[in-house]
């Protein structure tokens, strides 16, 4: 499958990303879909580094980079302003990491969207603050061992989705490019469709969850394959569909990918089975019976 326009790419090679970075990987193929009548904001974060300062910028578009806790609201002046341009066919697509969603500009980002504002918001989540040294952040799940929670995390992850459709959006779906298709599906979809838009895409980190350079693709299917991040979509707060439907492995294949979960006691392991078995449980009862896809 063809997805990247390799001869003029929208993300050039030669960025600051670690080496077998998702997150890279990912915005690669968002840019790509989105293509080039976008304006991106970039929160600080690693996307930001990979981004790089002007005007050696690796994007192809404009960049805008606010405060760590303002993406939704320079976005939704951004967005306003290009409108009294008469410039609406022009994207507006936030790339910001959990740490700026989940936890900073978590504020902003809710009246962004009870506003309705007109934007694609890419939730990038590593699951941590990366590029300030791998801090927890509310993404974080329960257990995960980071720089300053080093006995693990005693919280559970934050269900962001569930948040952002309880605000009644258009549209708000989860992601991962280790399930190529569906990722550029709702990228396309989200891009068709006008009002507030987000997408969570979840990206296993090189350096903050300790895989092997090579890891991070399998890191991706483990953990959509193990029910830890399901992916699904909701339209118009209300509608939730699964997208896909098995769960072959259990928790711990996927945990034992990761240094992070290093030395966890079978007993933390069965709790986090536990805990991805009643969030499961939880979107089952959303999902309506028709919109599970049969098994294969
Ligand atoms: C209000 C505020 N607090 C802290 C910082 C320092 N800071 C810059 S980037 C960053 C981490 C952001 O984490 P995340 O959004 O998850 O992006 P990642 O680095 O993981 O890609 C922090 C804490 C800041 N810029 N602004
Ligand atoms: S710290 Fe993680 S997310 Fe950030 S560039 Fe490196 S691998 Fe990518
Ligand atoms: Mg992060």
């Amino acid at each position: 499958m063809e997805t990247l326009d390799r001869r003029d790419p929208m993300l050039c090679s030669g960025h600051a990303a670690c080496p077998g970075c998702m997150e890279a990987l990912s915005a690669r193929h968002v840019l790509a879909r989105m293509g080039p009548d976008t304006m991106a904001v970039i929160p600080p974060s690693c996307m930001a580094i990979i981004a790089g300062p002007q005007p050696y910028s690796s994007l192809r578009i404009p960049v805008y980079q606010p405060t760590l806790e303002a993406s939704a609201a320079a976005a939704s002046g951004l967005r306003r302003a290009l409108d009294a341009q008469g410039r609406g066919q022009t994207q507006v697509l936030v790339l910001a990491g959990d740490g700026g969603t989940y936890d900073i500009g978590l504020q902003c980002l809710s009246s962004a969207a009870e506003r309705n504002e007109d934007m694609l918001y890419v939730c990038l989540d590593n699951e941590g603050y990366m590029n300030t040294g791998a801090q927890k952040s509310s993404s974080t799940p329960h257990f995960a061992r980071t720089s300053s929670t080093p006995e693990g995390k005693p919280t559970r992850k934050k269900n962001l989705t569930g948040i952002m459709a309880a605000h009644g959006v258009p549209y708000a779906a989860t992601a991962s490019v280790g399930f190529l298709p569906d990722m550029l599906r709702k990228i396309e979809r989200a891009k068709a469709i006008r009002g507030f838009r987000i997408l969570t895409l979840l990206v296993p980190c090189i350096e903050g969850w300790g895989l092997e350079d090579s890891g991070g693709m399998e890191a991706a299917r483990y953990a959509v394959e193990c029910g830890a991040f399901p992916l699904y979509e909701v339209e118009d707060g209300t509608r939730y569909t699964l997208n896909y439907s098995l769960r072959p492995r259990r928790v711990a294949e996927y945990l034992a990918l990761q240094k992070r979960y290093r030395g966890l006691s079978a007993s933390d392991v069965d709790s986090l089975q536990s805990e991805v078995d009643q969030g499961w449980a939880w979107l089952m009862r959303l999902i309506q019976p028709e919109d599970v896809p049969a098994l294969p």
